[in-house]
């Protein structure tokens, strides 16, 4: 397994769930924690370039472990469930971008907030505007190598997807080589019934995983039941990334260092 953690560009807005913020200035100081490699959490796709984010990789000794676009959702109101054309066309000309971004760096691109809401309408007409332009993005990914990575997210915060099981009937749907599931551990407290079963369950579609503890504190801060999380991946093999995306509390590298001093000791 390797261990990844979420950074956010500089600016990023105070809905942006990422640990660091400014992915040059936080990239050596995540390589000296003991990290592997770090998450971009991207509003656009054009927020780093290939060559400035190859140079940032190469000179810190980092990976990237997937980009992750809540802020899409977040800062700019986009999601896969809107029926406007023209936001959709915005949506598939950031995604595009995403996933170039990815068939370089990381090969991961992640769908958490931005797969959208249901609202008032049924679920059957949300999804079906879900699987019409995602189906699109994954088609798009698939021959650029990329596979799309879907993040069930608790009910306070979104109203469609919230549990792992759902995530997998949607993932099931979709029907596609390249779209697999995310779990995210803070989310799973708050929506499944068992963790660590849940993940055995689903693990042909467990693709990378998020962490933070129950608080969303950094790991180990809150009550989670660790050993358990870490057997079920240790039980199918797992050896993908995992990503932790706490709170910045009491500060960023605290809390970064905290959750891999807890992690690196006992699981990864
Ligand atoms: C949001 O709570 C979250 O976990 C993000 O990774 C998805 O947008
Ligand atoms: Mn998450």
């Amino acid at each position: 397994m390797k261990l990844g953690i979420v950074v956010a560009s500089e600016n990023a807005l105070p809905s942006a769930f990422a640990v660091f913020r400014g992915i040059e200035k936080s990239a050596e100081i995540i390589h000296r924690l003991g990290y592997d490699g770090m998450e971009l959490a991207l509003k656009e796709s054009d927020e780093i370039t290939h060559d400035e984010l190859r140079a940032i990789l190469k000179k810190n000794s980092l990976q990237v472990s997937a980009i992750s676009t809540g802020q899409v959702f977040a800062a700019r109101g986009l999601m896969f469930t809107d029926s406007d054309k023209e936001r959709r066309a915005e949506l598939w000309k950031s995604f595009t971008g995403f996933v170039d971004l990815a068939s370089e760096f990381g090969g991961l691109v992640n769908v958490g907030r931005v797969r959208g809401s249901i609202g008032k309408r049924s679920k059957e007409e949300a999804e079906g505007l879900f699987l019409d332009l995602m189906g699109q993005v994954a088609d798009y990914a698939e021959k650029r190598g990329v596979t799309i990575i879907l993040e069930p997210v608790n009910r306070y915060e979104i109203d469609y997807i919230n549990s792992v099981d759902q995530g997998a009937e949607l993932v099931r749907k979709m029907d596609r080589p390249n779209f697999a599931l995310m779990p995210d551990v803070f989310h799973m407290n708050i929506e499944d019934a068992h963790i660590g079963e849940t993940l055995i369950r689903n693990r042909e579609m467990v693709k990378y995983v998020h962490l933070a503890d129950t608080n969303r504190l950094s790991c180990g801060d809150g009550h989670m039941d660790w050993d358990d999380i870490f057997s079920a991946l240790g039980k199918i093999n797992y050896n993908g990334w995992c990503s932790v995306e706490c709170f910045p509390v009491p500060d960023a590298i605290t809390a970064a260092e905290r959750t891999v001093k807890f992690l690196r000791e006992r699981y990864i």
